[in-house]
């Protein structure tokens, strides 16, 4: 087998800087992805694998949210997406010898790279107090270890349960169960830091959390904004979708701060122009806006309808629309009929003449959608942003009807399905109630942690007992130093995992290490007959996944099992005292029967009704969404809100910069893939700060110097991420970016969006020092 060996980090000294790309995913993307491939799976492995993805009798790919069109063929291929499928579906393992060789001291100074390039997980492994050392236990000393600790806490809301997005549908729900069952809703999740700002945003002024378009709507757009998101990297198959729209008529606007290469132009390897030619250029517009100018400008556009419509009355907005569906649009008309340009020009540095042009392009299309991702949702005014983005759609109707709508676009593959199972802090009653009917046990009111809370909890000794069902909590929290000193603070920390990562290696007292079977691979029940479970894309369609591979390991468990099988330990008979009592929910028969799952879910869930049978047709079936679906809006008005947001102006302290955290080409979040983000020409490393070149000659810094990056937060330590290369590049004045997670550490833990409580990953306040140099005052120049 063509395999080789994980790579070692080349260290810092190898990186090489050259011109961005302006165009993404063509034959180059392929080749690349198949390599990586090459590299994990060996050859046969790697086209076995990536034939079954997204396929009918295959499974949901692991990389993005973004959802299937029907008429998918087998070589439509997604470059990141292979890349997240030979990560989990590679051949290599680590065994419990490794762990012998590599005490979590060691693990813990290792990048995050290696620790994701040594493999999968094989054996259950714990960590005793005491040891420095992971050695292999059996599943049911894992599971007595963990009941042990459970139920030696004092409350349950001293335990805390995190999620991240891959869990499938049953696992999420069962989960979910347990924890409730248990005594609390400490569910922190991935979209806490993630899409939160979007969930609270939509249920306040339409209703319901989530998108509101279908991929056909996207066909059928006239106008379609991509707002704080770079596809072509993070979701590459919306790309597809895009030029799809574009050939029907669809223009294409893209809001963000850099010329991401896929919003500017897209090769299609899966057509000939796409071989052969330039490609499709994609973005009619770019608007390079300021970080955190979204806001500004969506009360720009909106308040530039409300011009047109004075002008030529009754031509612009949809009246009735307002008249039935709305309500606030008076008091919200007035506020904006107030709004300062000169707010609108700083906030988001752009001219009065784009942002007009911009609106004749909205009154000019018959439809608009606009998508959205992390630029949206991680700035102290997230949930203003995003309330004022359906404003912005209010006005002229652009939901609930075709080819128009909201459109956040999710992360990972299954988020939004985890929250539709019940992963959430704050549960609805309604859904409480339909747990107590199901099940006969009364679940907690209270609300619980979110990931930020359960951080300042676990710091201040609150929560004890930390278990994470998938994910990397240590690597994606904001504040590393604080986040770590958290979790070493816990009595016990579990990870359910598929591979390696720093969390397993900044761990509590004692640690366990669970590994689980992943999409890609087979999942025998006891019968011996294959299983599958079900996810819910970005669009709300729910659908099955299966994978075919042979497990990593004949150790690991489904995520399904882990959970009851540890309900069992916890609550079976015999299981003595604590605030644990006797369970009446049918474990035994959950651990064996997903159907059984499914169909408790059914009666539980809103819209599931049927599930077992529905789930079985190809393709699956479209979850309801009222807004979408009827123009009906579910909120406390009952109907859609217009929302009355003071428009924040993002200003930083002289001499400073505001720096947004994001994703390079090679990674999926805290999982690294490779050192290049070819897109926006870097290879060989990651400590790179993107500066425009104004701002480094102000400072006397070269393209290519060395600098700290330094961030400020008011009454806090400074704290500070050192060695990262200046690089000059194309950024507005003021505005710098740098990846996620090395940047993590700047974060402070309190700098949150109000409202959702996301960290602020997209707008941190910073200064560059000099390497070497001593530290200098605020505003002072550095020399040349
Ligand atoms: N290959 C790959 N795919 C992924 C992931 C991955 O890591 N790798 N992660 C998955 C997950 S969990 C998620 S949530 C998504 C994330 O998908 P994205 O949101 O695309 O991810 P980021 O890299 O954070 O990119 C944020 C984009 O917003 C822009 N931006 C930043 N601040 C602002 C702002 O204030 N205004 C505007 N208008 N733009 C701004 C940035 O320049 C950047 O282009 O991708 C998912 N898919
Ligand atoms: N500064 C900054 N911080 C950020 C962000 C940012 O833009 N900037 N983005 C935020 C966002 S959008 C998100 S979603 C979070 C992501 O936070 P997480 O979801 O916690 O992080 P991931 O890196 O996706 O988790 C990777 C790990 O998940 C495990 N894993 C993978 N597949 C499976 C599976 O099928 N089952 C199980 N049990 N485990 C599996 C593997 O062990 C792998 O190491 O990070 C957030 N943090
Ligand atoms: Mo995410």
């Amino acid at each position: 087998m063509a395999r080789k060996a994980p790579r070692e980090d080349p260290g810092e000294d190898a990186l090489e800087v050259s011109a961005p790309k302006d165009w993404a995913a063509g034959i180059p993307a392929v080749t690349h992805a198949l390599r990586m491939g090459y590299d994990q799976m060996g050859v046969r492995r790697t086209a076995l694998t990536l034939l079954k993805v997204n396929q009918k009798d295959g499974f949901d790919c692991p990389g993005c949210a973004w959802p299937e069109g029907d008429h998918r063929s087998v070589a439509e291929f997604c470059e990141n997406g292979a890349k997240a499928v030979a990560e989990e579906a590679t051949v290599r393992r680590v065994t419990p010898a490794f762990f012998a060789a590599h005490p979590v001291g060691d693990l813990a100074g290792r990048s995050d790279y290696w620790l994701g390039q040594q493999g999968r997980l094989t054996e259950p492994m714990y960590k005793p107090a005491g040891s420095e050392t992971y050695v292999p236990v059996t599943w049911e000393t894992a599971f007595t270890v963990v009941s042990r600790e459970l139920r030696a806490l004092r409350s349950p809301d001293e335990a805390a349960f995190y999620t991240s997005g891959r869990t499938s549908n049953e696992a999420a729900y069962l989960y979910q169960l347990l924890v409730r069952q248990f005594g609390t809703n400490n569910l922190p999740d991935c979209s806490n830091m993630c899409h939160e700002s979007s969930g609270s945003a939509l249920t306040e002024t339409i209703g319901v959390g989530k998108g509101s378009v279908h991929l056909d709507d996207l066909y059928r757009a006239g106008l379609i904004f991509v707002v704080g998101q770079n596809p072509g990297t993070n979701h590459p198959r919306m790309l597809s979708a895009l030029e799809k729209a574009k050939r029907r008529g669809a223009r294409v606007i893209a809001v963000n701060p850099l010329p991401e290469a896929g919003l500017l132009r897209f090769k299609n390897p899966q057509n000939a122009r796409g071989v052969a030619g330039g490609g499709t250029s994609l973005a009619d517009r770019f608007l390079q806006i300021r970080l955190g100018g979204d806001q500004a400008l969506f009360q720009a556009l909106s308040r530039l309808l409300l011009d047109a419509e004075d002008a030529a009355p009754g031509t612009v907005l949809d009246r009735d629309f307002i008249a039935a569906h709305t309500h606030g649009f008076e008091a919200y008309a007035g506020r904006l009929r107030e709004l300062d340009w000169d707010d609108v020009a700083e906030a988001t540095g752009l001219t009065r003449d784009v942002i007009e042009a911009t609106a004749r392009d909205v009154l000019a299309a018959p439809s608009v959608v606009v998508c959205w991702a992390m630029g949206l949702t991680q700035h102290k005014h997230s949930v203003p942003t995003i309330r004022e983005v359906v404003n912005f759609l209010l006005l002229r109707g652009n939901i609930g009807r075709p080819g128009a709508g909201v459109c956040p676009v999710r992360g990972h593959s299954n988020v939004q399905g985890d929250r539709t199972m019940g992963i959430y802090e704050k549960p609805a009653p309604e859904f409480l109630d339909a747990l107590r009917r199901e099940f006969g046990f009364d679940p907690p009111r209270h609300h619980g942690f979110d990931a930020v809370e359960t951080i300042r909890a676990m710091d201040a000794g609150k929560v004890k007992v930390f278990f994470a069902m998938g994910g990397n909590f240590v690597s994606a929290s904001p504040d590393t130093a604080v986040t770590e000193r958290a979790l070493r603070n816990c009595r016990l920390t579990v990870q359910v995992s598929t591979k390696l990562n720093r969390s397993h290696a900044v761990c509590g007292r004692e640690a366990l290490i669970l590994p689980v079977l992943g999409r890609t691979e087979r999942d025998r029940g006891p019968d011996g007959a294959d299983r599958f479970v079900t996810v819910e894309d970005s669009m709300g369609v729910v659908h099955a996944s299966r994978g075919g591979l042979p497990p990593a390991s004949p150790h690991l468990l489904s995520e399904p099992d882990v959970v009851c099988r540890l309900a069992r330990s916890l609550f079976g008979p015999g299981g003595g005292a604590g605030a644990v009592a006797d369970s009446d929910v049918p474990w035994a028969v959950f651990g064996a029967d997903y159907d059984a799952v499914r169909d408790s879910i059914a009666r539980v869930v809103p819209g599931f009704a049927d599930f077992n049978a529905r789930v079985r047709r190809p393709g699956g079936f479209v979850l309801p969404h009222a807004p979408r679906d009827e123009r009906r809006f579910p909120t406390r008005t009952g109907k859609a809100n217009f929302t009355v947001n003071p428009l924040e102006v993002p200003r930083v302290p002289p001499g400073r910069l505001l720096l947004q955290t994001l994703r390079s080409h090679d990674q999926y979040n805290t999982t690294i893939y490779g050192l290049d983000d070819r897109y926006r020409g870097i290879r060989r490393g990651r400590r790179v700060v993107f500066v425009h070149p104004d701002d480094l000659a102000e400072r006397g810094i070269t393209d290519g110097g060395l600098v700290d990056l330094v961030s400020e937060w008011p009454d806090g330590p400074e704290r500070r991420a050192e060695a990262f290369r200046a690089v000059a590049y194309d950024t507005p004045r003021g505005c710098c970016a740098a990846y996620f997670p090395e940047a993590n550490v700047l974060v402070p833990l309190d700098s949150v969006a109000d409202t959702s409580n996301t960290p602020t990953s997209k707008s941190i306040v910073v200064r560059l020092e000099h390497r070497g140099s001593p530290s200098r005052g605020p505003g002072e120049a550095q020399p040349r």
